[in-house]
């Protein structure tokens, strides 16, 4: 059976993004969690993953460690988890590869807490140019989800969405439509649930 190995579920947005995505494939897995901020957290990870980092996903003897590289493999058994069509398909790569590499301002500013609202922010140039872009990613959707069907481009962007949300960040009314879309999808109900069951 898979073993997908996580990291808190209300901080590690990393983590978010693979078990989203299989939980969406049905397949079934072991789910294993480690506060990555405990001070034990490095000793805990170490028989797990070579990078002491998670997420880390274990099939069999074989370990993909990194978020991308984890929904990629995912993907080679499920293809529908990127969209079918080549142009689609290379864009929804774009922006999950945009995602990926870049927009530290945000993550910095920003940090995933899925246990607090309301929080605040300090504005500055850099992280309006990253909100703007995001903006401008879910503007530009072609459909419900990013590429119509739900897909890993998705799956990377609901960590971004829970930001949105967490620290009130004004946006157009048809991207407040692909937050919340995002955000009720029965796997990402259930992440957050189980994140706020953990904290408590
Ligand atoms: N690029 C990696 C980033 C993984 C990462 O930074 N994970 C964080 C948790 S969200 C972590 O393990 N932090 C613990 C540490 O660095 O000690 C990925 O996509 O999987």
């Amino acid at each position: 059976m898979l073993k997908l190995i996580i990291g808190n579920k209300s901080t590690s947005s990393w983590s978010m993004r693979p078990w989203l995505v299989l939980k969406t494939t049905k397949i079934s897995f072991e789910e294993i969690e480690f506060d990555h901020r405990s001070s034990s957290f490095k000793q805990d990870i170490l028989p797990y993953s070579p990078t002491l980092k998670v997420p880390v996903l274990w099939d069999g003897d074989l370990v993909i460690w990194d978020s991308l590289a984890i929904c990629e493999y995912l993907a080679e058994k499920v293809p529908s988890l990127w969209p079918q069509d080549p142009s689609f398909r290379a864009i929804a790569r774009s922006v999950t590869a945009e995602m990926h590499s870049g927009f530290l301002p945000l993550r910095r500013a920003l940090p995933m807490e899925l246990s607090q609202t309301h929080l605040s922010y300090e504005s500055t140039p850099e992280l309006e140019k990253d909100i703007q872009r995001i903006i401008q990613i879910w503007e530009n959707r072609k459909g419900t989800f990013l590429f119509g069907d739900w897909s890993i481009a998705d799956a990377f962007f609901t960590p971004v969405a829970t930001r949105f949300l967490s620290y009130n960040i004004p946006v157009p009314p048809y991207v407040k439509d692909y937050i919340q879309t995002l955000l009720s999808t029965a796997q990402y109900q259930e992440w957050h649930t189980q994140a706020l069951i953990n904290k408590a």
